[in-house]
């Protein structure tokens, strides 16, 4: 049985020069293995808690040494003097829940109780000599999870707005989507040379302002619905037909424009109410034939979101990010409700392995589309991209084919692609 025989973790920079945890798993062997979490910045308020230091004499109160000492001084030496089973991730995740104690891990910080149940998860693969996917997927069809291991549909995320981009846009993700029945090789690479385009078409117009968090453009243009045209343009420049190779998705991450039962976008003149927003999602619609439209109205707007999936659920998957939290709760009151069709699923908002699993398994149960998500601050970690091939999902969400840190997770991808065709 390989033994834990100690974790440790540190504080490591992320892709926005903002500390996180890195931590490690040490085996009885002398296996060791390294997992690291990332950040996010429209970040949810019903999340698990990312715990800082708030202390502003170090990295302007960013530091995570609080997260990382409770990973040394609490987490290791419970794991450790219980020679706990690195294969038993259901256990080790049930005991760091139980020793933060708290409803949303506030006690511990989820960021390091997250790098220790990730860190446990690569070293329980290693120690069985399978790939980290490979573990995942038995670990999900051991929670009852119907995962078919395949390199999943990458939504690229070209153009950043909102709260990732320097430029003027409200929405926040502009996605260029390679049809489902595309390899995900030749999926890369359809995106690539979309990305490459609306770049070069960018600079003719003086539009660039530079690339946002994720890796994507992040322009100043008039509207919102201008950066649609902005890949529709870029698209028709190839061979691919919009439609029918290349779809258009949108994650508006709505929260960051909602105040005061309003929505604010440069699109239109005034204030819109919930109707008025849902009434120009369906006109925006109607253009561009989203496959997916992302947080489209703010995190505990239940009942405009039981409107929009009424209306548009059977046009355009509906994702749940924000409102859900990848938090069980949550996600059994949006299925009871009808609230969403689709998941965007990221661990750091919850906290575990285990309880991502538990995530997963609810949404494919009610027939939902399962969207592994990056965060906009990131580590060159490839943990999720292991993830989702490991639970089948549908898509994967890691920004564009742009920056170390997302380009690291869809070339993991693409080795995985081929593993699996060899084995
Ligand atoms: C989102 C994410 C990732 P953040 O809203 O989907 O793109 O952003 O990590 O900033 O919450
Ligand atoms: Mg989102």
């Amino acid at each position: 049985m390989p033994r834990i025989q100690r974790v440790w973790a540190r504080e490591i920079l992320d892709s926005r020069a903002t500390p996180t945890v890195e931590a490690a798993c040490q085996l009885d062997s002398g296996i060791v293995a390294v997992a690291s979490v990332p950040s996010g910045a429209s970040t949810g308020s019903h999340e698990a808690l990312e715990l800082r230091d708030k202390d502003t004499s170090r990295y302007r109160g960013k530091g995570v040494l609080k997260a990382v000492n409770n990973v040394n001084q609490i987490i290791s030496p419970t794991l450790s003097t219980a020679g706990f089973d690195a294969t038993d991730q259901l256990g080790i995740d049930k005991k760091l829940i139980e020793l933060d104690g708290t409803e949303n891990k506030s006690r511990l910080g989820a960021n390091s109780i997250l790098a220790v149940s990730m860190a446990v998860c690569k070293a329980g693969a290693m120690a069985q000599k399978l790939h980290l996917y490979q573990w995942i997927n038995k670990l999900a069809v051991a929670h009852g999870i119907e995962a078919r291991m395949h390199a999943p549909t990458p939504l690229f995320n070209m153009i950043n707005g909102g709260l990732h981009g320097a430029g003027n846009l409200d929405f926040q993700e502009f996605f260029v989507i390679p049809a489902s029945s595309k390899q995900f090789s030749e999926g890369l690479r359809m995106g690539v040379e979309v990305y490459l385009l609306i770049g070069e078409n960018l600079a003719h117009r003086g539009a660039i302002h530079s690339v946002g968090d994720e890796g994507g453009y992040a322009p100043n243009l008039f509207t919102n619905a201008d950066a649609l045209e902005v890949l529709v343009e870029a698209i028709r420049q190839t061979s691919y037909q919009l439609g029918r190779d290349v779809f258009l998705g949108l994650d508006v991450a709505a929260d960051s424009f909602y105040e005061n039962n309003v929505y604010t976008i440069r699109d239109k003149s005034a204030p819109l109410n919930e109707d008025l927003l849902i009434e120009y999602y369906k006109e925006i619609n109607s253009m561009y034939h989203l496959a997916v439209l992302e947080d489209p109205l703010y995190e505990d707007g239940w009942e405009g979101w039981k409107k929009i999936k009424q209306v548009l659920g059977n046009q355009v998957t509906i994702v749940g990010d924000d409102i859900l939290a990848t938090n069980p709760k949550r996600v059994q009151k949006a299925i009871t409700e009808g609230a969403c069709n689709g998941i965007l699923v990221k661990p750091n908002q919850i906290g575990t392995v285990s309880e991502t699993l538990d995530v997963v398994k609810m949404s494919r149960s009610a027939g939902w589309k399962v969207i592994v998500s990056h965060r906009s601050g990131e580590t060159n970690d490839t943990f999720i991209a292991e993830f989702a091939v490991g639970i089948g999902a549908d898509y994967v969400k890691f920004g564009a084919p742009a920056r170390g840190e997302r380009v690291v997770k869809y070339n993991r991808l693409s080795s995985i692609e081929i593993e699996l065709t060899l084995s």
